[in-house]
């Protein structure tokens, strides 16, 4: 075996990936990722210490969300990043040692190899990479709980980054980041308290989801029900892919009045829903699907790609040329533009001059979809919402969120969509909605039937109409509610928003296409016993179960 990762829905045979990754990655990145993850628990640590005397800790929670973040599914594929990383840690580590007193983190007795390790050498991070990895616990039960945990703070952390890119931090989740990632290699911890730390994880989950639905909102305003062209127009374009909109603002100012238009793909699509990009003309529509069909998708589309996060998967010579990534998004050969300096823009400068000797994209499909049905925008038509339920004109919402993958078998998502009687609508977010937002669908009384909100992180708005509509039909639980749970999971950000989920007393969620590989038999067994999780049958069984 020369890795071990079973963190997405892809691992190999449902098992994990040992030699590399389905999704691309080698074997030494992800020992190497594994290896940073233990280092930040070891950053971690000292930094709650610091934290306790009342040091700013800036400087050591943007580098843990950032490093987190960068080791989610299809983020970043440089061995030499994640060697510099690793190196940052030791040192970051190593000077925050100076601020307390040995005597404060001496004493943790699992957490000494994180507190004390040192090494430079590569070939030494190798070696010390196959000692800390996910299979150095042995307990399976132990094991699973303590990656449920990590998987959910990778995106607990991309979410809050994202809020953080726009000025909004929360340093109480940063706090219970750091917590969470020590209490990872505590071996005095019981399954029951991991377990109640896998529900505080869910709960920093809203509140992260919060803090960027409130980051959005506030900077790009509430987003509005919208009619996104799929077609392809004349000039030159721009492709730009993954989930953080101020790139995507950038780009915009950068290309206006300059003759290239600008698409998004995948996760940017629900960018169109936000009332200030609607002023630049060159912002034309949605190009292609979600990310696996990217490699069809770059080829055809002619001009340059930016990925500005998730989901990148490993290029084809035909575009490796005409890509770039930006953040923490890297793969080697691909060409990456630097970070923003302060007060300035990143500069994209060469990505336009490169469109502008490409051909226009070619069309590969007509139309439109509409989106923008965040919860400010469903709950200004609630009194329309509230009375198509009562009349029985609604019978039941499906929430349908999360996201999209390569499997064959996520085929059923389209066929249950299409399955589903007219009385009921879907609501959803993510790259999940890819599966079925360009069937037609029809609407019930002018509501559509496929509501979109937006990015996976706008799960949290599905989750404030449920708490609304609770709170308008007096219910005592939101399980009372017609809505059922039909969520498709693929990287960690989706575990997060599950963990979100489940904090907020939602039971019976169906996950598919296939349970974690990550859940062992018992910890499976707990949230079948606790939340009713279920995963995914027949289109014919699963509608009988969730109507
Ligand atoms: Fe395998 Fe998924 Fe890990 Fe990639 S991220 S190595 S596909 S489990
Ligand atoms: Fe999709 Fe990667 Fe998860 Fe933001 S883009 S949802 S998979």
């Amino acid at each position: 075996m020369s890795m071990f990762c079973f963190q997405c829905q892809e691992t190999a045979q449902g098992k994990g990936c040992t030699k590399q990754g389905v999704c691309g990655k080698p074997a030494q990145v992800a020992n190497l990722q594994d290896l940073f993850i233990y280092a930040l628990k070891g950053v971690s640590a000292i930094s709650l210490k610091a934290e306790e005397k009342g040091i700013k800790q800036d400087e050591a929670n943007s580098f843990i969300l950032t490093g987190l973040f960068s080791t989610i599914t299809n983020v970043n594929f440089k061995d030499d990043y994640f060697v510099s990383k690793i190196q940052k840690a030791l040192e970051l580590r190593d000077r925050l040692k100076n601020e307390v007193d040995e005597s404060e983190w001496a004493s943790a007795v699992s957490l000494q190899d994180a507190l004390t390790w040192t090494s430079s050498s590569v070939t030494e991070f190798e070696q010390k990479a196959k000692d800390i990895g996910v299979l150095a616990t042995e307990n399976e039960d132990v094991r699973s709980l303590r990656q449920l945990i990590t998987y959910g703070l990778k995106g607990l952390a991309a979410y809050v980054e994202h809020a953080c890119v726009l000025g909004y931090k929360d340093d109480a989740i940063n706090s219970f980041i750091k917590k969470a990632l020590v209490a990872t290699l505590d071996d005095s911890l019981s399954a029951d308290e991991l377990t109640a730390l896998v529900l505080e994880t869910g709960k920093n989950g809203v509140a992260g989801m919060a803090l960027l639905d409130k980051a959005n909102a506030t900077t790009y305003g509430t987003p509005e029900i919208t009619t996104v062209p799929i077609g392809v127009k004349d000039n030159p374009g721009i492709l730009i892919s993954g989930h953080d909109l101020k790139d995507l603002e950038e780009l915009l100012e950068q290309t206006k009045g300059s003759g290239v238009d600008v698409y998004t793909h995948g996760e940017m699509l629900p960018a169109h829903y936000y009332p200030p990009f609607k002023k630049y003309d060159n912002f034309v529509g949605n190009y292609g699907n979600a990310w696996w069909q990217q490699k069809t998708e770059f080829e055809s589309f002619n001009g340059p790609i930016l990925l500005t996060t998730n989901c990148l998967i490993p290029p084809k010579e035909t575009y490796i040329g005409r890509l770039y990534t930006t953040g923490l998004v890297g793969y080697p050969g691909v060409k990456h533009i630097p970070d923003r300096a302060p007060g300035k823009m990143k500069d994209f400068s060469a990505i336009i001059a490169q469109a502008k000797q490409c051909p226009p994209p070619q069309e590969i499909e007509k139309g439109e979809i509409v989106g923008g049905f965040a919860h400010a925008t469903v709950l200004s038509l609630a009194e329309k919402v509230v009375d198509a339920v009562k009349s029985g004109a609604i019978k039941r919402f499906i929430v349908m969120a999360g996201c999209d993958g390569r499997m064959k078998s996520r085929i059923y998502f389209t066929e249950f969509a299409k399955a589903l009687p007219q009385d009921t609508v879907i609501l959803t977010a993510g790259c999940a909605k890819y599966r079925y937002n360009k069937l037609d669908l029809g609407d019930i009384g002018g509501i559509p039937r496929v509501l979109d909100a937006g990015q996976c992180n706008d799960s949290y708005s599905l989750a404030v109409i449920a708490l609304k509509l609770k709170e308008v039909f007096e219910l005592n639980d939101i399980n009372e509610l017609p809505i059922s749970y039909n969520i498709g999971w693929y990287e960690q950000k989706s575990v997060i928003v599950l963990l979100g989920l489940l904090y907020l007393g939602i039971k019976n969620i169906h996950l598919g296409p296939t349970l974690p590989a990550f859940l062992s038999p018992n910890v499976a067994d707990l949230l079948v016993q606790n939340f009713g999780i279920a995963g995914i049958t027949t289109v014919e069984d699963d509608l009988k179960v969730m109507l």
